[in-house]
């Protein structure tokens, strides 16, 4: 196993859109554990594959209090989305910055599992929102394109300086 990578805003990697998985590989069951234990170092509830510049349709959940409960997205689709919730976020990809955004509260998500076989999951609440959170970094979009554009230039100033002065 091993500790990826992983890329911070406003770097243009993380506007890529991800391509499908054709196959469920060895090499992509690889991949699949790497992000999972990146995301419990980290530590985070989620991580797409764009985040650690790796542009496939592939992401990792885990909401549990005893980081038991991981969940593995090839693929995902939402095919059902209803309700809003307004939620504080955060991103492994925008360290130290929290803000508001409103999603949909429930939601059915259609994708294959490791074993390479298709399922289907209602989800509500913090799960509702982390796969819609994730599916947006497989589509190129990071959660501070929700906010206002002078929120934007400052998180974009503060995250390039710190960046500079890590140097
Ligand atoms: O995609 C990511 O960068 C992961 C992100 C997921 C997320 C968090 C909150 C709302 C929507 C999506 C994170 O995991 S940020 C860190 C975080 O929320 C957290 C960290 C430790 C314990 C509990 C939460
Ligand atoms: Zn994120």
């Amino acid at each position: 196993m091993a500790l990826l990578p992983i890329l911070h805003y406003p770097d243009p990697r993380l506007h890529t859109v991800a391509k499908p998985v054709a196959e469920v590989t060895p090499e992509l069951r690889q991949l699949a554990a790497d992000m999972a234990e990146t995301m419990y170092a980290a530590p985070g509830i989620g991580l797409a594959a764009t985040q650690v510049d790796r542009h496939i349709r592939l992401l990792v959940i885990d909401i549990s209090e005893e980081k038991n409960r991981l969940h593995t997205f090839i693929n995902p689709r939402i095919l059902l989305k209803e309700g809003e919730i307004v939620h504080e976020e955060g991103c492994l990809s925008v360290p130290g910055i929290y803000d508001k955004v409103t999603r949909a509260e429930h939601i059915r998500v259609q994708a294959t599992d490791l074993a390479g076989e298709t399922f289907e999951l209602e989800a509500n609440g913090l799960m509702a929102i982390c796969i819609q959170h994730e599916i947006d970094h497989l589509n190129g979009k990071v959660f501070v394109e929700y906010l206002s554009r002078l929120k934007q230039t400052r998180i974009k100033s503060k995250l390039s300086k710190q960046a500079r002065e890590a140097m």
